[in-house]
């Protein structure tokens, strides 16, 4: 009997403990402070450690009672029964301040629905994906749609592009009125240099709080962490990266039918690369007996011999300007003048067409159209797409380019170029922040990338756009003047390549389907393009953070126009010209060029001191 009462004591305290337990936490975690009658769960509490209490006397009562007597036992019951009774009092009062508790919270909710139910404004500046095309129509159901499921008033604005474009801005940010959410826009192609001027100045707010509330946008969009990287300044993301355009898009391609004609395999190295062109020049691999073929083709595209040969460098390792591991001038690396030495020899036995220094891409482009090489660096859509390539198809039917992968060079280096990776980036202004709208900007860019993805990339499913079978995106069947691709449906796509696009796949066989050449082949511009991207590429991203000097138009002109005189052969490549070649970049302050590349690689967290 005493073990039983003893037990009952402990029971009846533990109870007592969880109920003071859930009381204090439910008025401390799960109820706003501002919005509960504190009063109630003090008396709660108060009430449950009455009972503790009464509780506690009972079983001092019950020591007491060692011996057991009859009188004690009355008593010990007695006081037993008081605690119980205060117990059903303190759950009594728990439970009202619990109803007091979820009160206050629906009243919490409405007050929230009702705070939701005013519409946000929120006004958006981006460029346009077809600047001819203009904006969207007032009555564009988007607009609609925005408002009804998102309870957003988007005004949509596009600006220009190129310097146009970076004074409207400009001009907003100096009258301190930037739009909530903006795309930046630079002339130099530096448009991380252009967000980080303006949070110096504080214009910008930071997204870190948003990205947790656009989860599939992050996971589709911003889903690069040195991307992330460059727009995070002092520990504080204050920049939206979208994704690059269709990176690593380039590449290196041959001939099949000149190589089959003559019997002779693709080439591997630098070596063989050389022997075939020199083949593809000599053997007339064309076979109209005439000799008018060059081995390889192409035109200067940026500084120095330009990144169409960075095939050629990168066989040496030293592919495009600057080494990122550790924030030199390629041109430091001796395999340099190695790599420029092969050039040369090209140029010496005249397997490539002379005329490549002063091409115009156009110009070059109409060559292999022409037939008039097999070797050549060539955008993917560029060769492959149907309207591109219908010229040389119509040529040469029985032609075909195939892919090569990136030639070894003497020391085993292959590397097809130099990847840099430059998308847009977006921003919300700091005005934008402080009016408490970055929940519904988040919501607007979540939704983007959601349920408004297809409205605002391709249009009205059944009307612009249908998806087949295989899940590609097709217009088949649809009225031509209502399908995405056509021009009058250009104005409400307009946001595709800013803010909707992620180079999907579905996005990318959309722009780059399969089709017929002229004598029944077909044509897969998808895998050249996957074959480009699965080649080894330099991550040059780190060029975003590397700023020009400021003599930058006297120190590129030396830097290109001595690489070139090497390779033509109009100054001799040796130890002394070379390093007479260096001494010049010196003397144009290459050194300190580099100390404040390296430094702001560093800055950037992109190399270690
Ligand atoms: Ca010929």
């Amino acid at each position: 009997m005493k073990h039983k009462n003893r037990s009952r004591l402990v029971t009846l305290l533990l109870v007592l403990c969880v109920l003071l337990f859930t009381a204090c936490s439910t008025g401390g975690t799960e109820v706003a402070a501002p919005t509960v009658d504190t009063a109630v769960l003090d008396a709660a509490q108060a009430a449950a450690a009455d009972a503790q209490a009464t509780a506690e006397a009972a079983e001092a009562a019950l020591e007491a009672a060692a011996d057991g007597d009859e009188a004690a036992r009355a008593t010990l019951e007695a006081e037993l029964a008081a605690a119980q009774a205060a117990l059903s009092e303190a759950e009594s009062a728990v439970s009202d301040a619990e109803a007091e508790a979820a009160a206050a919270a629906d009243a919490q909710a409405t007050a929230e629905a009702e705070l939701a139910a005013v519409p946000v404004d929120i006004e958006l500046w981006a460029q346009a994906t077809v600047t001819e095309a203009g904006p969207p129509p007032g009555d564009w159901i988007a607009y609609q749609i925005i408002k009804d499921e998102l309870n957003i008033n988007l005004t949509y604005t596009i600006i220009p592009t190129g310097g146009d474009g970076e004074a409207k801005l400009n001009a907003a940010a100096a009258a301190n009125d930037l739009p909530d959410l903006f795309q930046l826009v630079s002339t130099s192609n530096d448009v991380r240099g252009a967000l980080l001027r303006m949070v110096d100045l504080g214009l910008i707010a930071p997204v870190d709080d948003l990205m947790p509330l656009m989860p599939q946008r992050t996971e589709l969009h911003y889903n690069d962490p040195l991307a992330i990287d460059l727009v995070t300044f002092g520990g504080q993301q204050y920049g939206l990266p979208e994704p690059p355009p269709l990176p690593k898009r380039e590449g290196l391609v041959i001939r099949k039918d000149w190589l089959d004609a003559l019997g002779l395999d693709a080439p591997t190295t630098i070596e063989e690369v050389y022997e075939i062109a020199v083949a593809f020049t000599e053997q007339d691999p064309d076979g109209n007996g005439q000799n008018d073929t060059y081995g390889i083709g192409g035109f200067i595209n940026g500084q120095g011999i330009g990144n169409r040969f960075d095939w050629i460098l990168g066989a040496y390792g030293v592919p495009g300007v600057w080494n990122f591991a550790d924030g030199t001038l390629n041109i430091r690396n001796d395999q340099y003048p190695e790599a420029l030495a092969y050039m040369q020899s090209l140029v010496d036995a005249g397997v490539i067409d002379p005329d490549w220094p002063t091409l115009s891409r156009d110009e070059f482009r109409a060559r292999w159209k022409q037939g008039l090489f097999g070797i050549m660096w060539e955008d993917f859509a560029a060769l492959t797409n149907q309207s591109n390539y219908a010229p040389f198809d119509e040529n040469f039917p029985d032609a075909e380019w195939i892919t090569l992968p990136a030639p070894t060079g003497p020391n085993g280096d292959a590397y097809y170029g130099v990847y840099t990776g430059r998308g847009n980036i977006f921003a919300v202004s700091q005005q934008a922040a402080d009016a408490g709208k970055g929940e519904a900007i988040a919501r607007l860019l979540e939704w983007m990338a959601t349920d408004g993805y297809y409205l605002l990339g391709f249009g009205e499913e059944g009307v612009n756009y249908v998806i087949d079978a295989d899940g590609n995106i097709t217009t088949e069947g649809l009225d031509e003047t209502q399908a995405y691709t056509a021009p009058e449906r250009q104005p409400f796509t307009q946001m595709r390549n800013q803010l909707i696009f992620y180079n999907s796949e579905q996005e990318i066989s959309a722009r780059y389907p399969t089709y017929q050449t002229v004598n029944g082949r077909t044509m897969y511009p998808m895998d050249f393009l996957g074959f480009f991207q699965s080649q080894p590429w330099v991550d040059g991203r780190g060029i975003q953070v590397i700023l020009p000097p400021e003599n930058a138009a006297d120190f590129d002109r030396f830097y290109s126009e001595g690489l070139l005189q090497f390779v033509l052969g109009q100054v001799e490549l040796d130890d002394d010209t070379w390093a007479a070649y260096l001494n010049g970049l010196d003397s144009l302050g290459a050194v300190e060029y580099e100390a404040t590349a390296k430094q702001n690689l560093v800055d950037a967290g992109l190399l270690n001191e």
